[in-house]
Parts: structure tokens; sequence; C-alpha cells
């Protein structure tokens, strides 16, 4: 076991609660059944946060899960905290609590804890892999919550998911034409049209590489001697498909 699901492990032994924080516009592909499982097996009450509820359109009352219980929240804009913050004391059996934060990476597990603490505590970053240690946060009197790192099931491997859920830094992505090219593909084939009016080109061509020549064309993404810089686009259109601005 490598030395963030140790930390994870130890997170839960000490927690009485363990809220799992995934991402709302990707519910089930960002939840950890490994660490479910730890959870369960070790008799603890599991809370689902589902984080960054402010990047879903329609409306979140509208979403039924087959799970629970769960709670929407943004972080960002401190939506669903007071709900959260119920949950959580009806919850309590007796003070002083623990509660541990685990989840996927970039899930936005220690800015939860900063919402909830209302002053900021746990350090953020938009890069994943930030939190690497433990850290114990005061939220409410008798009531303290356990920072931890993100972390992915041990024996998943899988690029195009955790590409999704922005796991792997997209700046130090190693191929991302290959990634790009699937995103692309798979848009050609579901939604063209998602394509088109995003960057604002009309596509005749089933080859993804002759999109990413118009697209980088289009924005004046080039190297030297006017020709396509295919690296830099491919890591802006991965970017616009992890932030949401290209769905299907
Ligand atoms: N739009 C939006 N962004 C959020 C929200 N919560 C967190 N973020 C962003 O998501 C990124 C990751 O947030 P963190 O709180 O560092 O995530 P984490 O789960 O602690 O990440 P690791 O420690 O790397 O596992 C940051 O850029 C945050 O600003 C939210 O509710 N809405
Ligand atoms: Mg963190």
């Amino acid at each position: 076991m490598d030395k963030y699901n140790e930390i994870v492990e130890e997170v839960i032994k000490q927690s009485d609660i363990v809220i799992e924080v995934l991402d709302a516009r990707f519910p089930y592909e960002s939840r950890n059944k490994e660490v479910e499982k730890n959870i369960k097996n070790r008799h603890k009450k599991l809370i689902y946060v589902l984080n960054k509820s402010d990047l879903i359109d329609g409306f979140i009352d509208d979403i039924q899960l087959d799970f629970e219980p769960y709670v929407f929240v943004s972080s960002k804009k401190n939506l669903g905290t007071t709900k959260l913050r119920k949950l959580i004391i009806s919850l309590i059996e007796k003070k002083p609590v623990q509660i541990g934060i685990v989840g996927y990476p970039n899930t936005g597990k220690s800015s939860l804890i900063n919402v909830l603490k209302q002053r900021k505590s746990a350090k953020t970053s938009p890069k994943p892999g930030f939190t690497r240690g433990m850290q114990k946060i005061k939220i409410m009197e008798g009531i303290y919550l356990f920072d931890t790192p993100g972390v992915i099931p041990q024996r998943e491997n899988n690029l195009m998911k955790h590409m999704l859920l922005n796991i792997k830094d997209v700046t130090t992505l190693k191929d991302p034409d290959v990634i790009v090219h699937r995103i692309i593909t798979e848009f050609l084939h579901k939604d063209k049209k998602a394509l088109e009016t995003l960057y604002n080109i009309k596509i005749e061509t089933s080859n993804p590489q002759e999109v990413l020549e118009m697209i980088a064309l289009k924005f004046n993404w080039l190297v030297k001697g006017g020709r396509p810089n295919i690296d830099i686009t491919s890591r802006r259109v991965i970017q616009d498909w992890q932030n949401g601005k290209l769905k299907i």
C-alpha cells in the first residue's frame, strides 16, 4: 500500500464519520469503492458530498442518486454547507467527534474543509495531488475534521477517467494528443455540434487530427512557420473538456 493510501486508512480508523467528496458532475466515476469498502468494514458512518455543484447546469433537485446520504455542495460558492452541517450534527453520537474527509484527487476536499471552518486553514491548489499529509482541523466545538491526500483505487488504470476528473495534471501530461484524439473521436460520433459551436468551426472530416489542426489555425495556436501547434491545442481541448466547456 502506498503512503497516501496508508494515511487515508489511518484517518478512517481514527474517524467516527467519513465524508467522501465526489465530483458532482461525475458522481459515479469519482467514487472510490476501495475506500468505501474500508469505511464499511470498520463500521464508520459515511456521508457523500457532491462538490463542485456550481458546475452542473440544470437543477440539482432533479438529480436522483442510488446511494445515500448525499448532499450537493459548492465549496467555491458556499452552497449546501448548512444542509451538510445539519446532516453531520444529526449523525454525531458523542463529542468530541472526528470526521475524515476522503476522495479522489482534486475533488475539493481541502476546499470543503475551508468552507466548513469558515476561514482558510487547509491549503488548496488547482494542481491534483496537492495535499500530502494528514491535517486535523477544528470546525466547531468538539468537531474535528481530518484532511487527507486524494487517492484513486490502487489497481485502477484508466487514463481517460483520470483526465476527466482532472487527476492528472494536463500541463505535465506526456502524450496529450493520444487523449485528445479519443475525446475528439467521441464527440465526432456523439455530438459534433458541440465541437463546432465551442471552436466556431465547420467539421466535414472524421479525422480527429484534422479537427485539431482546424482548431489550432482558428485560434492561431501555431509553431514557427505557421504550422498548427498540436501540443498546445491538445492541452487546451483537454482543459475545455475537463472544466465542462466541452460536453456531450
Ligand atoms: N468550481 C468549483 N471548483 C472547486 C470547488 N471546490 C474546489 N474547487 C477547485 O478544485 C480544485 C481542487 O481543490 P482542492 O480543495 O485543493 O482539492 P483536494 O480534493 O483537496 O485536492 P488534493 O489535495 O489534490 O487531493 C481547486 O482549484 C479548487 O478551487 C467547487 O465547489 N466548485
Ligand atoms: Mg487537498
